[in-house]
């Protein structure tokens, strides 16, 4: 079990901004699974530390261990991954695995990730939004959600990993992501039994467990 603190930076010793249940609970899932040493650090969008790194306030950020300021979960969970000599977590051992672990992570940050913000942030989608309007953006924002859910439960029949047949960083980023998918009104998370299958095993995975249990959050 990786060394872990929740209130101080320590010079040298890599540090992750999260705010509990946000995206960074993918890279401080990867930070148990490589077992660096690492401060993992609940930041508010106005501490200064984390405005240093991203002033935009977004999470997560990462202190690297030589000092730089990385943002971008897939990003930083590439750094955890090669830093710690892990690069298998990146399907780096064979060719096909590493290209499918590519694919996997772009979708998750670059498509299924962003089909929640209609639902959780419905005021950004229209310039003077009234709260009458929230529904139906938030109604488009589940459906995203849903094909996206639809696309991860087709792919996850007769496997226990996204990709090749041990865990890779893919596996760690759906951990938010499906918990946000269960945790949302209009989604009938049930419904995607494999998804459920796959999540059930992850979220007893003992490093999911240990960063679940650090940020304060159940499954
Ligand atoms: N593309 C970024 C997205 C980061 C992001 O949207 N983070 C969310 C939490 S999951 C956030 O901090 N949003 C701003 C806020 O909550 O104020 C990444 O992959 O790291």
């Amino acid at each position: 079990m990786p060394s872990e603190s929740n209130s101080q930076d320590e010079t040298g010793i890599p540090t992750l901004y999260y705010r509990p249940g946000a995206c960074a609970l993918a890279p401080h899932i990867l930070l148990h699974w490589v077992g660096t040493e690492h401060v993992a650090k609940r930041a508010e969008r106005n501490d200064p530390a984390l405005l240093a790194i991203n002033p935009s306030g977004a999470v997560p950020a990462f202190r690297t261990s030589d000092g730089r300021g990385l943002t971008q979960a897939a990003a930083i969970m590439q750094h955890i991954a090669l830093h710690a000599g892990r690069g298998d977590l990146l399907g780096a051992d064979d060719p096909i695995t590493r290209d499918e672990v590519a694919v996997w992570l772009s979708f998750f940050t670059g498509d299924f990730h962003p089909s929640f913000w209609p639902y959780f942030v419905p005021m950004m989608y229209i310039s003077g939004a009234t709260q009458e309007q929230y529904p139906a953006i938030k109604d488009a924002g589940i459906k995203l959600v849903q094909s996206g859910l639809a696309k991860i439960d087709a792919h996850l029949a007769g496997r226990e990993t996204f990709v090749g047949g041990a865990k890779t960083a893919v596996d760690a980023y759906a951990v938010p992501m499906l918990r946000w998918a269960r945790n949302i009104d209009g989604v009938d998370f049930a419904a995607y039994a494999n998804a459920v299958r796959f999540y059930g095993i992850i979220t007893a995975d003992p490093g999911v467990v240990a960063a679940m249990k650090h940020q304060g959050i159940e499954p």
